[in-house]
């Protein structure tokens, strides 16, 4: 019989099951109807000794269709399938022929026998969904491998490799070479008794101080998402109570957090990084080949892109003005793997084959022959226009040219040189071989082939790309600005920097907009507010002027919004910071945390519909791409847009953006960044 999800083909009394539901297999209702009716079908087919399931394609099942969880839930539920399957008087083989995720690893669990290609593995990703494992994983898993490891792979999101998972005893063997052949003659050998379920072994409890010391642990880590300390919560009732109890908690727990606003929150931003890697105008568009990547500049930024594309199996080559700054570069650059080796992120090996995919050369000549050249030299803009103009007379006139400015207008970079189809920004977040986000901005004459090799880098690099239109700051730093300055409006209304700082802190953020200027500085910004002034731009003068007049400019100096006793990074409120701020502040009723954190972020998704509506960026979902993969929006809140949307009536939530236009070309001049 065939079946549209679900192929079947019997060879020699063994049923062959083909789970045939692109792009990933997921589980949708469709494919659990048909799997469940196979189940049956097959316990009462006597022609059939045993099945094989397996996966068209590249993955094995991918979990669950998370497009399902905005409804509510539909029989027949995964869970029941799974039961059904481990029930079965005649043996089940899973034959992994790649990943089988969340509810697919669920499925394999729940077969008799796991069979993994090379290449499989197993993993139990759902609490980066805000969820736990519902079709039994939380149960199983620890009764197949082990409590500790078992709680790692769920807690932390952590897959297994074939071999890995060979040696934690979830393996029946390792496919040595066609996985369904060997599968089909595995599933032949079988005829004695089935192996026990895993609901039949029962685990030692470790005790209070085991779970007490895991929960905090776990907790710790999941910066407020709180499933992955619900699924150690439902592991120890199956400890604790056994496996029947273990799985209604299981069931209980995945049905509550399936609607909660983290749930909901980390799918859209699941959905939403996968529509900005592939943007629709751009399919079928062929990206410009980048063998030889030149990177100009070896100061934080330049070298940390050049890192990064090594780190991605690409060859970098690094240029700067003289040997002592290439040096100071390259320097950089070792200093990376090294803390990459330190980190576990690659081994010494490792870090000697990334740093041999880096040369460095003195002055722009050895950059003649390559694909695409990343300029990441000082933020100004005669500097920049020499780099530039001086590119355009070296390279191939197809080669692709890119500014990493954060401020200045890269039309104004490359005003008037030939070729200006080629020319585009890619703005990297530093450090650039850590931050995730890269905003792609196309200028007017750029080619869709040069756009599309943006989206190639990113792609290459496992970066998140976010194509914004040219506009002031671009999307983020715009975004930050408007931020900052509500920030500074909160101390106006009584609110002192630190509890605004630790609203944003209970809000999710790693550091609150106080904390976080006095790290990385307050002269820079005041700098570029000084630049547009002298361009003739109105702006009033604010707070942080005033200290960086004072002579603070964050912790380097000693003192900025805080005071800092020297070598400490421990924020101190400042007296001085009181004097400057109290002059200024109308008395009214005092804004408590969650106002505080609210209106800073409504100022955040205000910016951000603005944005939108401007034409300058695709749609609120990039925005939250935006401030999550390179602002340290919690995660769990989904960024400013979903957040607001969620939260109340909202123009946020609105309709969706036009889409990106260069036709908003910044009047000039500098911007905070
Ligand atoms: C779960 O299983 C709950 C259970 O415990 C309990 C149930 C009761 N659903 O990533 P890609 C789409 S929760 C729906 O670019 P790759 C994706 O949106 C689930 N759609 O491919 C994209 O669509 P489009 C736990 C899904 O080859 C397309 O497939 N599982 C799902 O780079 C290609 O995706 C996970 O969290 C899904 N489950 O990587 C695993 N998965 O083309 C999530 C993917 O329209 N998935 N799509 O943009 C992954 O990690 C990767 O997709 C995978 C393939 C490694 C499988």
């Amino acid at each position: 019989m065939t079946t549209d999800l679900i192929r079947r083909r019997d060879i020699d009394q063994i049923a062959l099951l083909t789970l045939a539901n692109p792009p990933v297999n997921a589980l949708g209702r469709a494919v659990r109807q048909k799997l469940a009716a196979l189940a049956s079908e097959l316990e009462a087919d006597d022609s059939v000794r045993a099945v094989v399931l397996t996966g068209e394609g590249r993955v094995f099942v991918g979990g669950a269709d998370i497009g399902e969880f905005d409804r509510p839930p539909e029989e027949p539920h995964l869970p029941d399938v799974i039961a059904a399957i481990e029930a079965a008087r005649k043996p089940w083989v899973a034959a992994l022929n790649g990943a089988a995720l969340g509810g697919g690893a669920e499925l394999a669990l729940g077969c008799h026998y796991r069979i993994f290609a090379k290449e499989a593995r197993l993993g139990l990703p759902e609490t980066a969904l805000g969820l736990i494992p519902g079709a039994g994983g939380t149960q199983r898993l620890p009764r197949r491998i082990g409590l500790a490891p078992a709680i790692e792979v769920i807690t932390a999101g952590r897959t297994l490799w074939a071999d890995e998972a060979q040696d934690a005893g979830l393996a029946d063997r390792i496919a040595a070479g066609d996985l369904i052949a060997e599968a089909l003659a595995f599933a032949r050998t079988l005829d004695g008794p089935l192996p026990q379920p895993a609901g039949a072994a029962s685990l030692a409890d470790p005790g209070p101080a085991f779970w007490e010391e895991a929960r905090e642990r776990i907790a710790k880590a999941a910066r407020g998402n709180p499933a992955p300390v619900a699924a150690l919560e439902a592991i120890h009732v199956g400890v604790a109570e056994g496996f029947a109890a273990g799985l209604r908690a299981e069931r209980e727990t995945f049905l509550r957090l399936r609607g909660s606003d983290e749930a909901a929150a980390l799918r859209h931003l699941f959905f939403a990084k996968r529509a900005a890697v592939r943007p629709a105008a751009l399919r079928g568009i062929e990206p410009a080949p980048m063998a030889r990547i030149g990177v100009i500049g070896g100061g934080t930024m330049g070298s940390g892109i050049a890192a990064a594309i090594a780190a991605a199996g690409l060859e970098a080559t690094l240029a700067e003005t003289g040997p002592d700054a290439l040096e100071a570069g390259l320097t950089r650059v070792r200093a990376i793997f090294e803390a990459q080796v330190t980190r576990g992120l690659t081994d010494r090996a490792g870090a000697a084959d990334r740093l041999a995919r880096v040369s460095g050369t003195v002055g722009l000549g050895a950059l003649a022959d390559c694909d695409l050249v990343i300029e990441a030299v000082f933020e100004d803009l005669a500097v920049k226009r020499r780099v530039f103009e001086e590119l355009t007379r070296l390279c191939r006139p197809d080669a692709i040219l890119a500014t990493n400015t954060s401020y200045l207008d890269p039309e104004r970079i490359v005003a008037g040189l030939p070729n200006p189809d080629r020319f585009i920004a890619l703005h990297f977040f530093s450090p650039a071989q850590v931050m995730k986000l890269l905003e792609i901005v196309p200028l007017a004459a750029t080619t869709s082939r040069t756009l599309a090799t943006g989206f190639a880098l990113a792609a290459r690099l496992g970066k998140i790309p976010v194509q914004a239109g040219n506009g002031e700051g671009f999307i983020g730093n715009r975004i930050l600005k408007r931020y900052r300055a509500e920030a500074e409006a909160l101390l106006f209304a009584g609110a002192s920097p630190s509890e605004v700082d630790q609203a944003m802190r209970a809000f999710g953020f790693g550091m609150g907009p106080f904390e976080m200027q006095d790290m990385a500085g307050l002269d820079i910004a005041f700098r570029a507010r000084e630049a547009a002034r002298a361009q003739g731009q109105d702006l009033p003068e604010g707070p942080g002027d005033r200290l960086v007049r004072a002579g603070r400019l964050g912790r380097k100096s000693g003192g900025g919004w805080y005071d800092y006793a020297s070598e400490s990074r421990q924020p101190h409120p400042s007296a001085e910071v009181a004097a400057l701020i109290a002059p200024l502040v109308t008395p009214r009723p005092r804004p408590s945390a969650m106002e505080i954190a609210e209106r800073l972020i409504g100022a955040m998704a205000e910016e951000g519909q603005r944005i939108c509506d401007e034409g300058l960026a695709q749609g609120p979902a990039d925005i939250d791409l935006v401030e999550v993969h390179g602002y340290g929006f919690p995660r769990h809140k989904g960024g400013p847009m979903f957040h607001t949307a969620r939260k109340g009536p909202t123009r946020a939530g609105g309709p969706a953006c036009p889409g990106p236009t260069n036709a908003d070309p910044r009047k000039g001049g500098a911007a905070p960044t």
